[in-house]
């Protein structure tokens, strides 16, 4: 493991929360309050209103993650000049989404499903007739050139791993709920055998070797990689998962640091480190069908598409 990227990672974790903190105070304190409550559009005049309302802000989660390359995108392409992308995690995104949601303010989030957010709260996405985050996406699986040979059992598991957006999100709502990744995990694959011996089909059992997946702490990556290293282990390996910054995952994989991972997003989500390091690493293909992300908004805003986030001349 490489100690440099590894700290380069914490760096950024921990500078990343300064920023978050401060962007807290000041992102949400007169969202809803300073004109008067006027908040959801309901005035009819929902257009006009709608960036003023949200201090033109759209409430992101952490840099490299693609969702916010694409937004920055959209931000260009539909001409929002005043607007700007919050930069936050995950966690602070879905807590500022369930505080709008609380009060009935409007906010607008970058969005992914599969994610619990759309289960929990009664969101849609915004229509995006220039199609820059694309249509559904895949969730494929990378290894790092040589694991086939070097490693064929963990290589074959990996290569088998393949799983829907609702057997995800059962793991994703257990977390959810509070019950800790590896017990969900462990209870999730105890009662998935059938689908799990599919994937380890053909995989020797192994006594201790080492591997180590690469991923980063988003819900859906969580549960994912925490599953297969459930039943990596329960094959004999001897699994280290670790979390990184997006780029760090591709690169990481590219250089042989770490040696597979399950959350390569395609083609738009992560296009951007497939054509950096595509040629260096391995694709096995989806894990997972169905996945899509965009801007989000709770359902009782008032508006349909991205296009109505411009303020009215
Ligand atoms: N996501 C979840 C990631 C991929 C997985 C949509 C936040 C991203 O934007 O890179």
């Amino acid at each position: 493991m490489n100690h440099v990227w590894k700290k380069l990672g914490l760096t950024a974790g921990l500078s990343l929360s300064l920023v978050v903190a401060g962007c807290g105070t000041s992102g949400s304190a007169d969202g809803g309050s300073a004109d008067g409550g006027d908040t959801s559009g309901d005035a009819g005049n929902a257009t006009a209103n709608i960036g003023e309302s949200i201090d033109y802000t759209i409430t992101g989660i952490d840099p490299g993650a693609g969702i916010m390359t694409k937004t920055e995108e959209v931000i260009k392409e539909y001409g929002l000049d005043e607007y700007s992308l919050q930069t936050s995690s995950g966690a602070t995104m879905t807590k500022a989404l369930e505080t709008a949601i609380e009060n009935e303010e409007p906010i607008v989030v970058t969005g992914w499903q599969p994610h619990w957010m759309f289960t929990k709260f009664e969101i849609k996405y915004l229509e995006d007739p220039k199609g820059v985050y694309g249509e559904s996406e895949t969730i494929n699986t990378m290894v790092r050139k040589g694991l086939e040979e070097e490693m064929p059992s963990a290589y074959t598991v990996l290569d088998q791993f393949n799983w829907s957006l609702e057997q995800m999100g059962e793991v994703m709502l257990d977390v959810q709920e509070g019950t800790d990744i590896e017990d969900a995990s462990r209870a999730w694959v105890d009662e998935n055998q059938e689908l799990v011996s599919e994937w380890t089909e053909g995989a020797e059992p192994v006594e201790g070797k080492e591997i180590e997946l690469l991923y980063v702490t988003w819900v859906s990556e969580v549960a994912s990689t925490n599953v297969l290293k459930t039943v990596l282990e329960d094959m004999g390996f001897n699994v280290t998962i670790t979390s990184l910054q997006p780029q760090f995952m591709f690169s990481g994989l590219a250089e042989g640091d770490g040696d597979g991972m399950v959350a390569a997003w395609l083609p738009v989500t992560h296009g951007q480190y497939m054509e950096q390091f595509g040629d260096q690493i391995v694709d096995l293909g989806p894990n997972l069908e169905g996945a899509s992300t965009g801007l989000a908004v709770p359902s009782y805003m008032d508006i349909d598409s991205i296009e109505d986030l411009k303020a009215a001349e």
